[in-house]
């Protein structure tokens, strides 16, 4: 029998403040927990659910430099509009606090204070990459440089994204400063580490013993971790920008980013609950559940939990750690820097009103054992084929004939034959799987018991044909409405964790209490007499139109990262003044221009090249250029080529042209009016 706690405490990583949240963020990270919280609320449970914002690490200070202002105007700015953006979709936050706050840096000093004074540090001089230009030591995201492991160029000094390794700084190969692009130097300096390597045995045996219901992506990850042995880990750094280091001697030294943003839980709980905090993270009826993204692993399993034994005073490790995959977007990775994402705070903009559709979509598509991929076809078709058209239309059709009927007022059950008990079992296996599917953190296929209430809804209805049967047995649909009106608030309890906003709605039309988990499946949950509110529709279907714009965008972006990307072709082979000679490079006018038939690349051109005898040139540059913009314009052609046969026509000569970083052609022109036949020199 699995233990009973007294309370649950759910955290949901920290976002970094140096952009908006992403569809990554909330399928990865905050609607699973978000949904979790939900639950538990519903079923009675004390829960806490505590958020906020990481604002410290070398991203944001990099951001603030790249736009000129200070790292608080960023995290301000990002900060605000993350919390928003969570509100407005429902993330049910008790908390959601910030690691800037005053009570998060005493606190996190307080902890790095409190193993300082029991010795649990090492302290150790080591040599650093510093940045002779700007003045600095450069710490994780301040250096780039190749991946030892992979050669991926673009690695960082905490971790090359390609493989996922992670990294000292000092591994780079060819490292170059992000500040100034200057090769750092090694110059000494002095850390305090946490010595991993002491907790490892504890470690082993919570985690590998204790712990095999975890995910297997989050065991396996920590029994790779520990199998290779762990080491001790820098918890300090040369950075100005973080919680200062409390100890004498470390001025210009600020608390590892990880090493803060985890007390950052703790600093949160502190500050909703400054006189009861400690009984959820102390008390051992409590249990803690973090919800994080698979690149967090690590640092949540292993470094936090080490940190936390090194403390003792009673802190306890977390139950589980239910940290989910990577998803992508239109089969690419998603990419703040590329600006490859569905930003949360737009897709409010775009799609108002649309909160319950991107949970549902995100919930149903999450990447809970392997990366998946986010589409907008697919995100309008869970619309329009599942939402709309099991769910909206199964309570809507209810509304309707309840209207109809009754004019809006529940009508009794009579007798109930074996559809209508089945119709209740159904609903209890689906609530049981539905529960024991929330319990284990297997989100997706809870929502597919919970959908499965409105597929039998559907079947049932379309079953028993009220509309047929009103004409001979008027009292029969009585039971059948009466039914269905239970499958209806069942669904308004069951779906509340993944659509608050629908079910608001539904408990409202159907004028029911507050729900709670246990009416789901109850064959009163509406009672006799109820007046139902007008139908309305829970969800429109999505047009083309609509999908198209996201489609465009992400176009749009895609080609602009093309161009970001694009460098020009390594320069040929060093050639002889003679060799460039003997090109008869001139200037030409178009005197006209036309497509060559069924050749959907080429141009074939008359020029004028002062003989007086017009000169065929045919020019693959048709994909860049429609004939008549060419026609007058002066060009430059090579007038010695030996005669080429294309496409039947006899080629005199080559256009000159300029490939394009967008991939189109450009042709070469002098930059003043020159007489036809004027040689290039
Ligand atoms: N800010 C990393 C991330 O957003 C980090 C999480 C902190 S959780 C304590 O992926
Ligand atoms: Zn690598």
């Amino acid at each position: 029998m699995e233990k009973e706690y007294k309370r649950t405490l759910i955290t949901s990583a920290l976002p970094y403040t140096n952009g908006p949240v992403h569809i990554g963020h909330l399928a990865g990270v905050y609607i699973p927990a978000d949904i979790y919280a939900r639950y538990l609320r519903l079923a009675g449970r004390d829960v806490l659910f505590v958020g906020g914002s990481d604002e410290h690490g070398v991203p944001i200070t990099l951001k603030a430099r790249a736009e000129g202002v200070t790292p608080q105007d960023i995290v301000d700015r990002y900060h605000k509009l993350i919390k928003e953006s969570f509100e407005g979709l429902g993330i049910s936050f008790d908390i959601y606090s910030r690691t800037t706050s005053k009570v998060h840096h005493e606190t996190a000093s307080e902890f790095f204070r409190h193993l300082y004074d029991k010795g649990e540090f090492i302290e150790q001089s080591s040599e650093q990459l510093y940045d002779p230009e700007a003045g600095q030591f450069l710490a994780d995201r301040y250096v780039t440089g190749e991946c030892p492991h992979c050669h991926n160029p673009k690695a960082y000094g905490d971790q090359c994204e390609a493989c996922g390794t992670s990294l000292n700084a000092t591994d780079l190969i060819n490292p170059k400063s992000a500040i100034s692009g200057a090769t750092p130097e090694l110059r000494t300096t002095r850390h305090w580490y946490l010595p991993l390597d002491k907790w490892e045995p504890k470690l082993r045996q919570w985690i590998l013993e204790g712990h095999k219901e975890w995910k297997t992506n989050v065991y396996g990850q920590c029994k790779s971790w520990l199998d290779m042995g762990l080491q001790p880990r820098a918890v300090s750094r040369d950075l100005s920008w973080g919680v200062p280091v409390p100890v004498e001697g470390a001025e210009g030294k600020v608390l590892y980013v990880w090493f803060d943003a985890p007390i950052g839980y703790i600093s949160n709980t502190k500050e909703l609950l400054p006189d009861s905090w400690e009984k959820w993270w102390k008390d051992p009826e409590s249990r803690i559940i973090n919800f994080i993204g698979k690149d967090n692993i690590v640092f949540h399993c292993i470094v936090f939990p080490a940190m936390m034994m090194a403390y003792g005073d009673g802190f306890q490790l977390p139950d589980n750690v239910p940290a989910n995959e990577f998803l992508n977007l239109e089969g690419d990775k998603i990419s703040t820097s590329r600006n490859w994402a569905v930003w949360l705070n737009e897709y409010l903009v775009d799609f108002p009103g649309k909160q319950d559709v991107l949970r549902y979509v995100l919930t149903a598509n999450a990447p809970e054992t392997k990366d998946n991929d986010f589409t907008w076809a697919d995100f309008q078709a869970r619309n329009n084929n599942e939402l709309a058209a099991i769910l909206g239309n199964f309570v809507n059709r209810v509304t309707v004939l309840t209207h109809k009927y009754y004019g809006g007022t529940a009508p009794a059950a009579g007798e109930y034959l074996d559809i209508d008990n089945d119709a209740f079992a159904e609903m209890e296996r689906l609530k049981e799987s539905l529960t024991s599917n929330l319990e284990t953190y297997h989100f997706r296929e809870a929502l597919k018991d919970a959908m499965g209430i409105a597929r039998m809804g559907n079947k049932y209805l379309q079953d028993c044909e009220p509309w047929k049967v009103i004409k001979t047995d008027p009292e029969r649909v009585a039971t059948v409405m009466n039914v269905c009106l239970q499958i209806c608030g069942s669904l308004a309890v069951a779906m509340e964790p993944f659509m608050p906003f629908m079910s608001e709605k539904l408990v409202a039309t159907l004028g029911m209490d507050k729900p709670r988990w246990s009416d789901i499946a109850r064959r009163d949950l509406i009672p006799v007499g109820r007046t139902i509110g007008q139908p309305e529709l829970l969800f429109e279907k999505i047009d083309d139109e609509a999908i198209k714009k996201q489609t465009d965008r992400l176009e749009a972006i895609k080609k602009e990262n093309a161009l970001k990307a694009w460098q020009p072709a390594p320069v040929q082979a060093e050639c002889k003044i003679e060799d460039f000679e003997k090109l008869d490079i001139r200037v030409g006018t178009v005197l006209e221009c036309d497509r060559v038939k069924k050749a959907d690349k080429l141009l074939v051109f008359k020029i004028d090249d002062g003989t007086g005898e017009p000169r065929t040139i045919v020019s693959g540059i048709a994909q860049s250029y429609r004939p008549e913009q060419l026609v007058g314009k002066q060009v430059l052609f090579i007038a010695n080529l030996a005669p080429a046969k294309i496409r039947g026509i006899v080629s005199q000569g080559m256009i000159l042209s300029a490939l394009n970083s967008d991939g189109k052609l450009v042709v070469a022109a002098p930059s003043a009016k020159t007489s036809a036949g004027a040689q290039v020199k």
